[in-house]
């Protein structure tokens, strides 16, 4: 697939001249990964430690769709003044590319389940109004009987709406993914 690297900033968007898919979830939660995999290509920065990414970064898939990975919640190590931060920061990006954002892509560790923040961050897309589409990652690290708690629990907060698994490491969930972006631009 053809994809490049547009930009990081924070509040300096590129034009709305391209529909955007969106990847959030919580730190750590392959974010980064999953974009990677997806494309084919390592242009998403991948980092053991949690709380990295602090910026939005924009890239560009065979020139006709953004895909956007934004800094993930929840890292326990974060300063408050740094979570404002954050807060703010995807508050002014959601306001701002509301109507550009074709899907979120919510992602959601297959073995921590639906977290606390996962909720705060549910209710407020449904807010907003932005439909989104729920991921499940790390299913190779999950069992079986983690999986399908996961699942069970992640039926509560979207209904009958369907649920990807994906793994970065085993390349599952591709296919889909980029079935459901590519379906947003035809
Ligand atoms: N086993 C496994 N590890 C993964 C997978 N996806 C990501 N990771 C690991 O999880 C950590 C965080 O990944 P990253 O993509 O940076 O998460 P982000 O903070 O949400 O962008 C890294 O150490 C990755 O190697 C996966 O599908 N399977
Ligand atoms: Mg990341």
């Amino acid at each position: 697939m053809k994809v490049e690297f547009v930009k990081s900033t924070v509040k300096d968007f590129p034009p709305c001249d391209r529909p955007e898919v969106v990847f959030v979830g919580r730190s750590n939660v392959g974010k980064s990964s999953l974009i990677n995999m997806i494309v084919g290509k390592n242009i998403a920065r991948v980092s053991k430690e949690p709380g990295r990414t602090r910026m939005i970064n924009y890239f560009l898939l065979e020139d006709k769709i953004y895909l956007v990975d934004v800094p993930g919640y929840g890292f326990a190590k974060v300063p408050l003044k740094e979570q404002n931060k954050w807060k703010k920061m995807m508050e002014n990006y959601f306001f701002h590319r509301k109507e550009n954002i074709k899907m979120v892509f919510l992602l959601i560790d297959s073995l921590a389940g639906v977290q606390p923040l996962d909720e705060k961050m549910i209710s407020w897309l449904r807010f907003i109004g932005v439909p989104f589409t729920v991921i499940l990652t790390k299913t190779d690290k999950a069992t079986q009987k983690e999986l399908s708690g996961t699942l069970k629990q992640i039926k509560d907060y979207v209904g009958k709406e369907a649920v990807i698994l994906s793994s970065a490491k085993e390349g599952k969930g591709k296919r889909e993914i980029l079935r459901r972006i590519l379906s947003e631009i035809l």
